[in-house]
């Protein structure tokens, strides 16, 4: 039998990358993911980005959990992304049976409406957004190592519930040793559009650390209500986060959201089973090869 037909045979019975994710899950304690994530990236492609002029942002970043980035995209380039966005369809990634159907009309049970990877690959700018130097730059400060661009999301958030969904409670990604995702809104996000809500430095807050999803007053017993941010904004407002700390996005109350969201981890995330897209040559002109190799070939 070939090596080749043999590592197949194992990958499929023994999926490495499961154990990898299902083994950081067991480490929630933030003074151990460190230690670990440092030995994880000695092993891994260094960075060749200096923080260079964001070194603030860097530290903010790591401090508080989150930076706001002003100014990181242009207007007409989130008009260009609603456009395009605006004749595709999309489907409930919590309820697959209802297939693909147009945002504007979602089925009654539907919290959120996700496009498709490839609608979003192939949108005018994601995949300029998601390599922009600026947030490259602040994103590998972070991580320690070159980034691996884990996950690319764009997703209507509807308004019309009265229990949270999913990632509508508070609570830890734990996708990964290290990860930091970017947050683009491309609509206006006030109080009644489900405003992204995050508890700053929880990302190394001895508590919370069960796996499981926590109520709004879990959360304000201990943090208040003034120890929680939301995040809202005009359309454009971008920030990046570590959403190992407590977070969610809201239920909104009335308004639609739409969100941009890319994600930047050590490893794939093990949990996801990825198949990169053909783009052509203009396309993945200038972006990093390692970086995008999940999502490009
Ligand atoms: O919808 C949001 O604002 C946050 C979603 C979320 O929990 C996440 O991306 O981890």
């Amino acid at each position: 039998m070939s090596k080749n037909i043999f590592q197949k045979i194992i990958y499929r019975i023994y999926p490495l990358k499961r154990l990898g994710f299902f083994s950081q899950r067991l480490l929630t304690n933030p003074l151990h993911r460190d230690v670990i994530s440092k030995l994880a990236c000695k092993r891994l492609p260094k960075s060749d980005l200096s923080v260079g002029p964001y070194e603030k942002d860097a530290k903010l970043l790591q401090t508080n959990g989150y930076v706001m980035l002003d100014d990181l995209v242009p207007h007409n380039e989130i008009e260009q992304m609603v456009d395009w966005f605006s004749t595709k369809l999309t489907n409930d990634r919590y309820n697959e049976s209802e297939g693909f159907f147009d945002p504007l009309y979602p089925p009654a049970s539907c919290h959120t409406a996700s496009f498709s990877t490839e609608d979003i690959l192939r949108s005018p700018h994601a995949l300029k957004w998601a390599n922009d130097d600026r947030v490259l730059r602040i994103v590998e400060a972070e991580l320690g190592v070159k980034a691996t661009l884990s996950n690319i999301s764009t997703w209507w958030s509807i308004p019309g519930h009265d229990t949270p969904q999913a990632a509508e409670s508070f609570h830890r990604d734990v996708d990964d040793l290290r990860f930091i995702k970017l947050f683009v809104y491309l609509t206006d996000v006030d109080d009644e559009s489900g405003p992204h809500a995050f508890i700053p430095k929880s990302q190394k807050h001895m508590g919370y650390r069960t796996i499981r999803r926590y109520s709004d007053e879990e959360i304000k017993n201990e943090f208040g209500d003034t120890g929680i941010k939301y995040f809202t904004g005009t359309k454009g407002t971008a920030f990046l986060e570590n959403t190992f700390g407590l977070h969610k996005g809201q239920i909104p109350k009335k308004k639609r959201r739409l969100l941009f969201q890319a994600q930047y981890s050590l490893h794939p995330i093990g949990l996801s089973d990825y198949s990169p897209t053909r783009l052509s040559d203009g396309t993945k002109e200038g972006l990093d090869q390692y970086t995008n190799r999940l999502y490009i070939k």
